[in-house]
């Protein structure tokens, strides 16, 4: 038998015993061999834990692992020694051995030409570039001043950082975050898509078109290499087929990926048609999914965000790198109001019916595209709404909870898509729950700090809501 000799004297141990009183450990060795058959594992644990007790005292201890056949496995490109460095050396400090004043540790050492790298050993080739004192990545990319005028690159091979001139885009400005300079937008713009629906555009231009198919609400419409192709689609819902007809879901097409989030699926988007729980990101970390108050958020790495309330509002923003080179329903985003509703074609649209239709990518069953309709009671519902300090009066009321915004976001036009909703849908809670929501939500976006408007007996919301079921804590 071999394991009970490496306890004894003589033994790889011996000049520990007085140190540490081996009996215990013998004991435990003894109990879980016998309790797991003479499992070689048990043992070769037991050992270890003496063995690091005794070093932890400063005891030096011979070589034992190969005496009780207990080796340890040791990764790729590395050996293992009874006495190695405890500084090991790495990526930023390759000379770290050499200048080490903590005792020698048992361990698994890179070979030769190796360093550590996140727990795994790496040829030192592939440790990157250092460039005034940060270490790059190979083939990672970066500013080599911090007014953005040099474009820097580790190259793989020579491990030698190469700059050439460069600069920002149009549209962009540098700025120096966390130590690291990059260019950053100058601005940003947003578009909204909410109600029955209601669009206003990036330039700013508001409009109506109730089309139930499937749309192009933004995307990149210029060949321009610098900027990342993306596509946002919407689906709504068919007016009339439903009590409540809005944006139904919302499809993002970036880097080859395709996000879903639709009112079917609520708190959680489809990545690739695998449903997925927020918050989640994908590999590369180009596109990140969260939750932003009562909506899914999808920002990409260039800016881009759309959030969806999973219920019929949608906000698309865009930064101004993308400036006069988007299209869609949202519009171009060039600063002119007047081309809002540009075609596909080119030719701007006679009116938002034909404008609508030019954007449809697909058709779904049963949708359909009609014209605007008029609501009889209009006249009537308008004069008392704008009477009443609740429902779209709130939007409106110098005394209620929006009034601060009044000012920073001019409140008439969403007050009549409110009762325009109202008078369609009868006065239906959630639809005028939801015109609040977008007022409320523009108002933020606008930096004004709203009052509460729901509560629990008007426009309830969906967090409270869930607390109620039992389904969140609150
Ligand atoms: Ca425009």
């Amino acid at each position: 038998d071999t394991t009970l000799p490496s306890f004894k004297a003589g033994g790889p141990f011996s000049r520990c015993h007085s140190m540490i009183d081996p009996k215990i450990y013998l004991d435990n060795c003894v109990y879980e061999l016998c309790m797991s058959d003479g499992h070689q594992e048990m043992l070769c644990q037991a050992l270890t834990s003496y063995a690091d007790a005794c070093r932890g005292e400063g005891v030096d201890i011979s070589e034992w692992r190969t005496l009780v056949g207990c080796s340890l496995p040791c990764p790729e490109n590395s050996q293992y020694q009874l006495c190695g460095s405890a500084c090991p050396a790495t990526c930023n400090d390759q000379a770290a051995p050499d200048n080490c004043s903590l005792p020698c540790v048992e361990t698994c050492q890179c070979n030769e030409g190796f360093v550590l790298d996140a727990g795994k050993c790496i040829r030192k080739a592939g440790c990157g570039c250092e460039f005034q004192g940060h270490l790059y990545a190979p083939g990672e990319q970066f500013w080599g001043d911090s007014t953005c005028t040099r474009r820097c690159v580790c190259d793989p091979q020579s491990r030698q950082v190469s700059c050439e001139a460069a600069g920002c885009r149009t549209g962009e400005q540098c700025q120096v975050k966390k130590g690291f300079p990059n260019c950053y937008p100058t601005g940003y713009a947003s578009c909204t898509a909410s109600g029955d629906p209601h669009y206003t555009s990036f330039d700013g231009q508001r409009f109506d078109f109730q089309g139930s198919c499937l749309y192009q609400l933004a995307g990149r419409c210029q060949e321009r290499e610098e900027l990342v192709d993306f596509q946002v689609l919407v689906q709504n819902d068919n007016r009339g087929f439903r009590a409540v007809s809005f944006t139904r879901a919302v499809e993002v097409r970036v880097y080859g990926v395709n996000i879903t989030v639709s009112r079917d699926y609520p708190g959680r988007v489809l990545v690739n048609g695998v449903l997925i729980n927020l918050p989640y990101s994908t590999d590369d970390g180009k596109i990140s999914m969260y939750r932003r108050g009562q909506d899914a958020a999808i920002q990409t790495d260039f800016h881009l965000t759309i959030a969806f309330d999973w219920q019929g509002r949608v906000t698309l923003t865009a930064p101004s790198t993308y400036a006069g080179s988007l299209c869609g329903l949202c519009g171009n985003f060039n600063g002119d109001k007047g081309d809002e509703l540009t075609m596909r074609d080119g030719r701007v649209a006679p009116n938002a019916t034909a404008f609508g239709q030019s954007w449809r990518v697909a058709e779904t069953p049963d949708c359909t595209e009609p014209e605007k309709q008029e609501c009889s009671n209009l006249a009537a519902i308008d004069r008392h709404q704008r009477k009443i300090q609740g429902e779209c009066g709130m939007i409106l009321s110098t005394a209620g909870p929006f009034r601060e915004c009044h000012r920073k976001v001019p409140p008439e036009g969403y007050f009549q898509d409110c009762i325009y909703d109202y008078c369609f849908f009868r006065g239906q809670q959630a639809v005028v729950c939801q015109n609040l929501a977008s007022y409320a939500a523009a108002c933020q976006a606008a930096g004004v700090t709203i009052e509460p408007w729901r509560s629990n007996r008007f426009c309830e919301s969906y967090q409270i809501g869930l607390t109620r079921c039992g389904l969140k804590e609150s």
